[in-house]
């Protein structure tokens, strides 16, 4: 009985708040000039037609056929450049997100914050151990794990992915928290399940409150989703906090070794933050510096793999600045000779958009008008990365793994050209770090090994997934180029993985 009443009030609710809701949409409608809608169930708009997943091109048919600017997706760069980089004075807030952020992130992920104060001071955190002036702290770093990850493509070639994982995750944990990390560590294999539980959750249309900000007025005891959020946060916060205890141990028995925490850990900044704000710094970059890394590298793997004509051509350009038989590894001071791997690089990045298939929503905190139509604040925009990426009107033959495209005497900026990094001042913070990490890679991979297609098991580049649970999202077998290639990997990186911090 007291379950029933329970289910009645419940319902109730969601009723009155969703007929309010519903009324003040329409009045709204009357005031503003929108772009075509995407017709979709009354009340509940397309938050049920987005699929799950392949967002990438469901949205691009959307994009094809409700114009230019639809409530949602800006796309062609031109749109996206007019508001999102010249306004970006008010395109550059998100939604609130009363789950994903909210509760699973105690409104502390960086990521998902409003354009405000608290974002402007995380920001600053970030960009001082990541921007253009540290690049000499990463370098190191990223030469020794990328010698360790050509090891690991040498000696365990079915663990590619792993590999990848570690790779990125080694290279941010050195610099952040003065520590290595190893192929399949349980730690790195857990922070990867938490964040593809926030990517998961961050999907359209998988928590309706997130969509549906009128549900975050029902009394919490009602929130149906609260728990699991709660569990997620628990989780999420426990990997994070035990890096950072980690840490902190170190500093208190004297043996730690100065990175980016040590310091950090003595900052003003940090005496102004809670615990929770803390340890979301300290993660986010955990986070977002490993896995977007991983997944680029595998990106270009599957564009070496399914177009080997390029790759081709890139191996002409490294054999005559690292020699025809494996003479020496290629390195970061060889950049200037290697344009190509450069473009390879960028083409990586917009071939197929990794993490933000649809971009991330920029909610506008303004009223604005654009080429006849008026947005109310509170609008919210994204940049329809697979739409842009994949339309012949901005690149030609975009299906196409072309890296000549980017031959343009901008190879060396990494951001024009693409949006793999985002527009305006939302653009990832870690953008330089991320290209290098991608870049140094590459260029050792191609020079050492050959990839090929597993017999039967072909790569669909359209669909590769984004969320694999730790698993490679393609089959792909790896082998040294040559025995001499080979032989190269074991005599420069066996020191590498030998090294321990
Ligand atoms: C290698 C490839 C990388 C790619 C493709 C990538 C991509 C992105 C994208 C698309 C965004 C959203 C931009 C927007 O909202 O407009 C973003 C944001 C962000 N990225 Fe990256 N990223 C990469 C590497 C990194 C690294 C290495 C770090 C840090 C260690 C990092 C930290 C961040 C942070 C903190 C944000 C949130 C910025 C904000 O909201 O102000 N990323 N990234
Ligand atoms: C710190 O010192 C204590 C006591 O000597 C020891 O048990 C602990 O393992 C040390 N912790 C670290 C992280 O080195
Ligand atoms: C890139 C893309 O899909 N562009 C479309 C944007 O919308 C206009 C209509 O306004 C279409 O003509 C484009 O094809």
């Amino acid at each position: 009985m007291a379950n029933q009443k329970f289910i009645y009030a419940a319902t109730t609710c969601v009723i009155l708040l969703l007929g309010r809701w519903l009324f003040q949409a329409i009045q709204w409608r009357r005031k503003y000039k929108l772009p075509p809608q995407v017709p979709g169930i009354p009340i509940f708009g397309n938050t049920f037609q987005i699929p799950a997943s392949q967002q990438g091109p469901w949205a691009k048919g959307l994009a094809e056929k409700y114009g230019e600017i639809t409530w949602v997706f800006l796309n062609s760069s031109r749109v996206v450049i007019d508001l999102m980089e010249r306004r970006a004075a008010i395109y550059s807030s998100r939604p609130p997100f009363p789950m994903t952020q909210g509760i699973m992130s105690r409104d502390s992920r960086i990521v998902l914050m409003p354009y405000n104060d608290q974002w402007r001071s995380v920001r600053k955190i970030m960009h001082q151990i990541l921007s253009a002036r540290s690049l000499d702290v990463f370098m190191p770093f990223q030469d020794l794990e990328s010698k360790n990850l050509c090891w690991d493509y040498l000696e365990s070639p079915d663990r590619w992915w792993s590999a990848n994982g570690r790779y990125a995750n080694s290279v941010i944990m050195s610099v952040v928290f003065g520590r290595r990390s190893s192929l399949d560590d349980p730690h790195v294999v857990e922070l990867f399940e938490t964040l593809e539980l926030f990517l998961e959750n961050q999907q359209p249309g998988v928590n309706l409150v997130d969509a549906f900000l009128v549900l975050d007025k029902l009394p919490k005891f009602l929130q149906w989703w609260r728990p699991r959020g709660n569990a997620i946060y628990e989780k999420t916060a426990h990997v994070y906090r035990r890096e950072v205890d980690l840490l902190e141990e170190k500093i208190k028995n004297g043996t730690e070794k100065r990175c980016f925490g040590t310091d950090f850990l003595l900052t003003d900044e940090v005496k102004k933050m809670t615990e929770v704000q803390k340890l979301f710094v300290f993660g986010t970059l955990m986070e977002a510096g490993s896995d977007t890394s991983r997944v680029t590298i595998g990106q270009i793997i599957a564009g070496a793999v399914t177009s080997p004509d390029w790759v081709a051509r890139a191996r002409a350009e490294l054999d005559v600045v690292c020699g025809h038989n494996a003479e020496r590894l290629p390195t970061f001071e060889d950049r200037p000779k290697l344009k190509y791997i450069s473009a390879v690089v960028k083409e990586g990045f917009r071939w197929r958009p990794n993490i933000a298939e649809i971009g991330a929503p920029t909610m506008l905190i303004k009223d604005d008008e654009y080429e006849g139509y008026k947005f109310p604040a509170g609008t919210v925009f994204t940049w329809n990365a697979w739409a842009i990426a994949l339309s012949e009107r901005e690149y030609e033959q975009p299906e196409r793994f072309w890296p000549e495209r980017f031959l343009n005497g901008e190879e060396e900026s990494a951001l024009k050209g693409h949006w793999g990094f985002g527009p305006g001042r939302r653009v990832c913070v870690g953008w330089k770090v991320g290209e290098m990490n991608v870049w140094i890679a590459i260029a050792r991979l191609l020079y050492c090994f050959d990839f090929n297609e597993v017999p039967g098991k072909p790569i669909d580049t359209m669909t590769i997934p984004q969320i694999t649970k730790n698993s490679a999202p393609f089959q792909v077998t790896v082998t040294p180029r040559s025995e001499k290639h080979a032989a190269l990997v074991r005599r420069d990186c066996e020191a590498a993985v030998k090294t321990q911090y």
